[in-house]
């Protein structure tokens, strides 16, 4: 198909979409339009020469920010997808016949999950079915991974988190990723499908959702900074539970953990090497199962991902404002630790009382996951896979990027 046929994020059809697939290596990346399937894409155009088909879904204001530089990629293409829809994903599935599935699309924020159990349960877990049920019948060499999570841990029993770790998840978001391992699983053992689920623990970055810790404290002192600077007064940036530990990382070097997961047989001394070729137009269902599950899947595994490090909510904050060269100082005015503030202080060492952040009961949960720490052993051993940027390089990374903004 001719580029000027099409115009740039304008969704394809799935008819034009099966003319850039034929004889490709196809890979699906859902949730293109969010912070990893975006990093995933550029990942993937830089390392390989696949085409890449981003699933997107339909909303009334085009939100395709994470992308838009990839407008003239003639490698990537919008697809229509939506988790909820199993026609729409059967269909996807039997005429793209994806050598990878990536899928990243969930209903991803944690609290929302109280107010939308039902719709984070439909999202994240019964399209597992639609996904691993089309998969199994049109593609069954199709490797796919599903994006699970440090939350599926919930109210650890032991710290740092291994693989080994019993799943005992504090929200509907953490028992929906949960039970989508299971059926991952269930269809990895059943079928000898290379379905695969990691346990990712935070990870963050220029281009991480708003609602999101990380991303809520680095965008608000850029604001405040510039308001500072420009002697405009500000209201403070609120939030919840601050002594909250999390294991942040990278998202842009956590893509890459989950790309060596997909291919295991390249990267793991544990894997025999298959020398398997891509695509599979030669595949019939006569080489299936067999094929797969003699030396292959029995030794692919599931992986943790995280630093290896973590911190309280409340030294990101600190780190922020210091990256930004605004002195602050924590106070606590009574004994309600509700009345926690971080106060503004001015080079000369005395405060004139500004507070750059207070705590707002509204955004406690329901139920907190309060010390999350990854154990990245097993991944750093068998993939050799490394986290490259720390605490600091993050928050600096992301501090600048909103100053800059
Ligand atoms: P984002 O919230 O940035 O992206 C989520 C993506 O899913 C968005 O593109 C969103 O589309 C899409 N989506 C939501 N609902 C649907 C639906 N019904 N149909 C199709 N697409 C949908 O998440 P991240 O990139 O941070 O995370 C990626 C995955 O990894 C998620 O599954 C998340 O749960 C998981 N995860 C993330 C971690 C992290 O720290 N970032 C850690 C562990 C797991 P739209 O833009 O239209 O809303
Ligand atoms: P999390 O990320 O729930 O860990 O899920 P989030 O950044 O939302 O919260 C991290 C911690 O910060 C505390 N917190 C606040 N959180 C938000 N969003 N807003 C606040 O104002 C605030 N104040 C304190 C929270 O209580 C929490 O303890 C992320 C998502 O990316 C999931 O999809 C992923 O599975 C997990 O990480 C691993």
């Amino acid at each position: 198909m001719e580029k000027e046929s099409y115009e740039f994020m304008k969704i394809l059809s799935i008819d034009d979409a099966k003319k850039f697939a034929k004889e490709k290596v196809v890979v699906i990346i859902t949730g293109v339009t969010g912070q990893d399937g975006s990093f995933m894409a550029d990942y993937l155009l830089q390392n390989t020469d696949y085409e890449i088909f981003g699933g997107a879904r339909r909303l009334s204001v085009s939100n395709h920010e994470n992308v838009s530089h990839l407008e003239n990629n003639p490698r990537f293409h919008l697809i229509n997808f939506d988790l909820t829809d199993a026609h729409s994903i059967s269909q996807i599935i039997s005429q793209l016949k994806p050598s990878y599935f990536i899928n990243f699309a969930a209903q991803s924020f944690v609290k929302s999950s109280w107010d939308f159990p039902a719709q984070t349960w439909e999202t994240n877990t019964t399209s597992m079915i639609h996904i691993l049920e089309s998969i199994r019948l049109h593609c069954p060499y199709c490797r796919f991974y599903n994006a699970g999570s440090s939350e599926e841990f919930g109210n650890v029993a032991y710290t740092p988190q291994d693989e080994s770790h019993p799943m005992r998840p504090r929200s509907p978001y953490g028992a929906s990723k949960a039970a989508a391992r299971q059926l991952v699983k269930v269809y990895r053992e059943s079928y000898g499908l290379y379905a695969i689920q990691g346990w990712l623990f935070n990870h963050e970055g220029t281009r991480r959702g708003e609602e999101f810790v990380t991303r809520k404290i680095t965008k608000a002192v850029a604001r405040i900074k510039h308001n500072i600077d420009t002697g405009v007064p500000f209201e403070p940036l609120e939030l919840g539970n601050l002594d909250a530990r999390r294991d942040w990382s990278d998202a842009e070097d956590c893509v890459q953990a989950v790309w060596k997961m997909l291919n295991q047989d390249q990267y793991s001394t544990r894997v025999p090497d298959i020398n398997i070729k891509y695509p599979f137009d030669t595949f019939t269902t006569d080489d299936y199962p067999n094929w797969w599950t003699k030396d292959l899947i029995p030794n692919i595994t599931e992986y943790v991902v995280s630093s290896g490090e973590c911190h309280t909510v409340r030294e990101f904050v600190e780190e922020a404002f210091k990256v930004a060269e605004i002195q602050g100082q924590w106070y606590i005015t009574d004994d309600d630790p509700t009345s926690e503030r971080y106060v503004y202080w001015k080079p000369d060492g005395t405060t004139d009382g500004i507070s750059l952040v207070k705590v707002n009961p509204a955004f406690y949960r329901p139920a907190e996951v309060d010390h999350l720490l990854g154990d990245n052993t097993k991944i750093v051993g068998e993939l050799k896979w490394q986290p490259k940027v720390t605490f600091k390089e993050l928050v600096k990374k992301m501090v600048e990027t909103d100053l800059k903004a």
